[in-house]
């Protein structure tokens, strides 16, 4: 992780000092929304973003409206362009972003003007659709609102899958190519029902561009900034939820709270109570969550359905005038057991396979 101006930073309970900081208790944590946090990983990487920030800026319209967006290539050496996930650009195909199917690729120092009518309403996002750059930061949210005033207020969640080292198109290629690296075999991550996932190894995931990685030595998660959803006891919430990731799926939930899933890939559904979704690379689901308390702070997790390796993308959902600390058990977590059952949405398993105990804590 890297300051603009400040250089190296790293994550300590939550926030993120200058590298040279060891009293972390007398220093002035620095702002998180000035670095690219990804999972507190303290080497570097380079990442493709929008406008300096990852996830890119939300884009939030109504139905109906008319969004003009000029695109410039600041790449030194890519060429990009920008795909509308979900929209049916009808009327307006050449609007779609698909390099050389759709429009020739924006190249370094060029750019595009994508104009198109913003429709239907529902919960989209943008990525570039050039090779694995939107594995590597090259995306955002896209969301439509209905026309008309809704009271109810957003939250958005954007899972995102972090590699420390492999940009996405170096993991790809090991992915197509045969599946060997230094003359040995790369062995797939596998599901819970012990089938193959991908061939695309990753050291965590994110929620909004943060999370955190367990480390091989220790087996503790670091203590990286993570996105904190506020929300006040009594009302309720649309959180939109979108998987921008390339090859993992993920299980998410709120811990003591059940979603009302109303909505997916831009269509409303018919609502019902889950414990949990599953969402897979590119699907949206839009879930309702009551308030209802305790007033505390519970976890929000994204378990990949992976079983070798432990990866989960956390979040914070913080009640007004609870602590604010991080939440502090697993036991807020609600149980699924042959006498009190569950209902997982999406899963792609007929019964939700045991054995191998799923979501660990976060110690
Ligand atoms: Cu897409």
């Amino acid at each position: 992780m890297h300051h603009p101006t400040l250089r190296a930073v790293y994550p300590h309970d939550g926030k993120l000092y200058r590298y040279d900081v060891t009293n972390t208790s007398a220093a002035t944590p620095i702002n998180v929304s000035e670095v690219i946090v990804a999972d507190g990983f303290e080497g570097y990487k380079l990442v493709t973003i929008f406008n300096m920030t990852m996830p890119g800026p939300d884009i939030i319209v109504y139905e109906g409206q008319r969004l003009i967006i000029t695109v410039e290539n600041l790449l030194l050496s890519e060429a990009v362009t920008v795909h509308w996930h979900g929209l049916h650009q009808r009327g307006s195909p050449y609007m779609d972003g698909v390099p050389f199917v759709t429009q020739c690729p924006i190249n370094p120092g060029s750019s595009f003007r994508y104009d198109f009518i913003a429709a239907p309403k529902g919960t989209f996002w943008y990525h570039s659709h050039m090779g694995g750059q939107r594995s590597d930061g090259a995306f955002g949210a896209l969301i439509i609102r209905e026309n008309y005033d809704s009271s109810i207020e957003d939250h958005i969640i954007q899972l995102q899958e972090w590699s420390h080292h492999y940009g996405t198109n170096l993991a790809l290629r090991h992915w197509k190519g045969g599946r060997i690296v230094d003359r040995a075999f790369v062995r797939s991550p596998q599901t819970l029902d012990g089938s193959s996932l991908n061939f695309m190894h990753i050291d965590s995931a994110l929620i909004n561009g943060k999370g955190r990685y367990k480390s091989k030595e220790t087996n503790d998660y670091n203590s990286t900034p993570l996105q904190v959803y506020n929300v006040r006891m009594g009302r309720q919430y649309r959180f939109r939820s979108i998987n921008a990731g390339a090859g993992y799926p993920f299980r998410v939930s709120v811990d003591n709270h059940m979603l009302t899933i109303v909505a997916t890939d831009g269509y409303d559904v018919r609502p019902m109570e889950y414990e949990s979704f599953i969402i897979h690379p590119g699907e949206r689901y839009d879930f309702i969550l009551n308030a209802s308390g305790p007033a505390a702070n519970y976890w929000i997790r994204s378990q990949s359905l992976q079983v070798d390796k432990e990866l989960i993308a956390w979040a914070i959902l913080h009640y007004e005038g609870a602590p604010d600390e991080e939440p502090t058990s697993n036991s807020n977590r609600i149980p699924c057991t042959s006498s009190s059952k569950c209902y997982v949405l999406n899963c792609p398993y007929r019964y939700y396979p045991g054995g191998r105990a799923h979501y660990l804590s976060m110690t």
